[in-house]
């Protein structure tokens, strides 16, 4: 690969991705990133300009994508509308984005002949009971239960009608919940510890027995990169570190880590079709293409997310007082 495009490579995941590739390939990175509010082009500071190059722009504007697609080896679609309660108040940006992005994207690669790789989510196989011992596997059938997750999960339909019906050669991956460093603060672990380092309790939606399976994001972007480089054309692949734990256990497990009691927390209003449960199986991935989870200890993962937040006040102040604005509204 010699020049590689990466959507949304000024986010959360995305940038990890672009460090990865900088890091461990010869290749060039084109970032074609909107800059929307999640976005955090300062997490590219430090990457050489000569290898990495940031073009802000919309994945919905055929022109422009055109373009970019024309020039890449590789197409790596990252960028998207990814917060679950932004898609309740308000699923517009999410169509235009999640779907007609995507579906911008596979037109270009298809005229070009241009490697895909789509970065999706394990919420478009909806969710598990609490207690049921099964987890998602390539076989679940897709059951969304958000406005993000149905356009995702209609995005990844879009990628599997392109390689059946033009030969668009293309993977998929489904993963489970990231989180690290520059993740934005909207999001479950970064408004818990921002909470905290400000002074109030943790904020827990509803009961707080939902489950979600943790993986560190550049767990996330090294199978991103495996797949890119070695996966089959035409495969799904699910991508998890089998962390699973419920919410009220991971607010307890940071409030105990930042020296706090741990019920200094708080059940606020639930979120609309709160989704209970997800789990990954990532046999095929590791059987297949070698790939192991690196950051497995989650505990080591949290001191280490919590110090980072703690050291990087400036980057967050600004945008928590916007999202608590936000969320002040809805009584979370
Ligand atoms: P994020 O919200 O942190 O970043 C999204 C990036 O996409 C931002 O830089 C934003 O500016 C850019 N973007 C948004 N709309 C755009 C547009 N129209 N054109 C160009 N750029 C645009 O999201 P994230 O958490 O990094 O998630 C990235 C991808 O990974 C998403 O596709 C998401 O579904 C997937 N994913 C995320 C997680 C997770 O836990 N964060 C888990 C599984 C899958
Ligand atoms: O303040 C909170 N309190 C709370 O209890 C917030 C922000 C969330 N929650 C709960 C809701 C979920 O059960 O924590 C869990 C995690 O919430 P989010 O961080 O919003 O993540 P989730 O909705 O699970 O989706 C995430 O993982 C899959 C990403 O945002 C998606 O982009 C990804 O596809």
């Amino acid at each position: 690969m010699r020049r590689v495009l990466v959507t949304g490579g000024a986010g959360f995941v995305g940038s990890s991705l672009v460090h990865r590739l900088v890091s461990e390939t010869d290749a060039s990175v084109d970032v074609l990133d909107k800059l929307t509010y999640a976005a955090s082009p300062e997490s590219l500071d430090d990457l050489p300009p000569d290898r990495v190059r940031l073009v802000v722009g919309d994945v919905a504007d055929a022109a422009l994508v055109d373009s970019l697609v024309a020039d890449s080896d590789a197409v790596v679609h990252v960028a998207a509308e990814s917060h679950n309660d932004n898609s309740l108040s308000d699923p517009t940006p999410f169509v235009q984005t999640n779907l007609v992005g995507t579906f911008l994207l596979l037109e270009a690669v298809r005229r070009y002949d241009v490697r895909f790789h789509q970065v999706s989510t394990d919420e478009v196989y909806g969710d598990l009971a609490l207690e049921d011992p099964k987890r998602f596997t390539e076989d679940t059938p897709f059951r969304p239960s958000s406005p993000y997750s149905a356009t995702k999960a209609g995005a990844d339909h879009l990628v599997s009608a392109w390689v059946r019906s033009f030969g668009v050669r293309a993977t998929i991956s489904h993963c489970s919940n990231n989180y690290g460093p520059w993740q934005h603060v909207e999001k479950f672990i970064p408004r818990q510890i921002t909470e905290i380092l400000e002074g109030r309790p943790a904020r827990i939606y509803g009961s707080g027995e939902h489950v979600r399976d943790w993986i560190h994001a550049d767990d996330h972007s090294s199978a991103v990169l495996a797949i890119l480089e070695r996966g089959r054309v035409g495969e799904t692949y699910l991508v998890g570190a089998d962390g699973e734990h419920s919410n009220l256990e991971v607010a307890r497990t940071i409030l105990r880590l930042m020296g706090r009691d741990e019920d200094q927390l708080v059940h606020v209003e639930d979120r609309a079709g709160h989704d209970r449960r997800y789990a990954i199986e990532s046999g095929l991935l590791r059987s297949e293409l070698g790939w192991q989870p690196r950051l497995k200890d989650f505990e080591a993962g949290l001191v280490e997310t919590i110090a980072w937040y703690s050291a990087h006040r400036d980057w967050w102040a600004s945008d928590k007082a916007a999202t608590e604005a936000a969320y002040a509204a809805t009584g979370q």
